[in-house]
């Protein structure tokens, strides 16, 4: 029996060998933001179900790195009438408080939690989601049904 804790570590280490297709604009029903490119869900699922399928499209779950893209996200979040918001690519499944990158398994920098969060409701909320009608992160249980972004890089101007 796979835990759900082995599972993710199996799959942050394939993201982390993971390289780019070459691409030069944004796939049909993609969406370029800053050098980058996002594929929002149509619907809401588990944390773990959200990487792997972000895995499947060549892609890493959405991992907010500066206010400006939160701002972003958040009106994507808005227009598609999300209920909670998205998942974020930060656990601190491994250690607890100590939430980190997916891709590199760095501490995060950038962080946005809302007021009194993150606060590991009953021990267990290891998954990191942005909550838009809150305008902060919250820690949710990783079994939560909530929506996602996928996003990979757009390479410019790339020559063979
Ligand atoms: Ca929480």
């Amino acid at each position: 029996m796979i835990t759900v804790k082995t599972q993710i570590a199996i799959l942050v280490g394939i993201l982390a060998i993971q390289t780019a297709e070459p691409v030069r604009s944004c796939e049909k029903g993609w969406i370029l933001y800053d050098k980058k490119c996002y594929s929002f869900s149509k619907s809401p699922v588990s944390f773990l179900d959200a990487m792997s399928a972000c895995y499947d499209l060549g892609a890493q779950l959405l991992e907010i790195r500066d206010r400006f893209e939160e701002k972003w996200v958040d009106l994507q979040c808005r227009l598609r009438g999300y209920t909670y918001g998205v998942w974020l690519g930060f656990s601190d499944i491994q250690i607890e408080g100590q939430f980190v990158s997916l891709t590199d398994a760095r501490s995060v920098r950038y962080v946005n939690w809302m007021a009194g969060y993150p606060n590991n409701l009953n021990g267990g909320e290891h998954c990191a989601m942005y909550w838009w009608p809150h305008k902060g992160w919250n820690d949710s249980p990783c079994s939560m049904k909530i929506n996602y972004a996928c996003t990979k890089p757009i390479e410019n101007n790339r020559t063979c």
